[in-house]
């Protein structure tokens, strides 16, 4: 059976909950397009966030990663096409208190790498399914757009099978409600909803 991991990142910043998290939780064990989805949490941390993801790749071998994270102020699902090869925490320091600028993801890299999922196909899923998405151009510069391009360098330096990419996803509703303040929100289980259309996508085109 075709194995998908979904990860998802730890709370960061000055927020206490990260929907990205609950949503890898909510999909873990889960079997969806006929694959088996296994979902797991990532540290918001530069020098552990990968690493880490390397040892869920070595116990699952998986034959895809979707990596989700949030991007606070995004109204809509957010499929990422590229990593760049910069780290830098703007004005974000990780949860390990690291504070990089303008520093490489990975030294003399190259500068970008696509993802490698159908993007395309995958924002379609979505928005077919009722789910506000759309096709981003920069995951940024935190830690987002570092598992993004660290996977990528993995699979391609070790001439790797596997397919990888990344999803931003908003607050939920619930999260925006108990703060009290004003970020666009969807729901949970839209973005579930959202998350299963793209698995399916990816499990088809395994
Ligand atoms: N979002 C951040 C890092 C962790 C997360 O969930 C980002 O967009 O890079």
């Amino acid at each position: 059976m075709t194995t998908i991991l979904v990860t998802g990142y730890e709370p960061f910043g000055e927020y206490e909950t990260n929907p990205s998290r609950r949503l890898a939780e909510a999909l873990d064990g889960e079997t969806i397009g006929g694959a088996h989805v296994v979902g797991r949490e990532l540290p918001v941390v530069f020098d552990r966030a990968f690493p880490a993801l390397l040892e869920h790749l070595d116990e699952h071998d998986p034959e895809a990663v979707l990596s989700l994270g949030l991007m606070a102020g995004t109204p809509s699902i957010a499929v990422e096409r590229i990593g760049i090869n910069v780290r830098d925490h703007g004005d974000v320091p990780d949860n390990a208190d690291q504070t990089p600028v303008d520093d490489p993801v990975v030294p003399d890299g190259p500068a970008a790498y696509f993802s490698t999922l159908p993007v395309r196909e995958v924002v379609d899923a979505m928005t077919d399914a009722g789910v506000p998405a759309r096709l981003s151009n920069t995951a940024g510069t935190h830690l987002c757009n570092d598992v993004l391009y660290a996977t990528r360098h993995h699979a391609e330096t070790n001439e790797l099978a596997l397919r990888s990419g990344f999803v931003h996803v908003p607050f939920s509703h619930e999260e925006v409600a108990r703060r009290g303040d004003h970020e666009p929100s969807l729901s949970f289980e839209a973005m579930a909803d959202g998350l299963e259309a793209a698995l399916s996508v990816l499990a088809e085109t395994a």
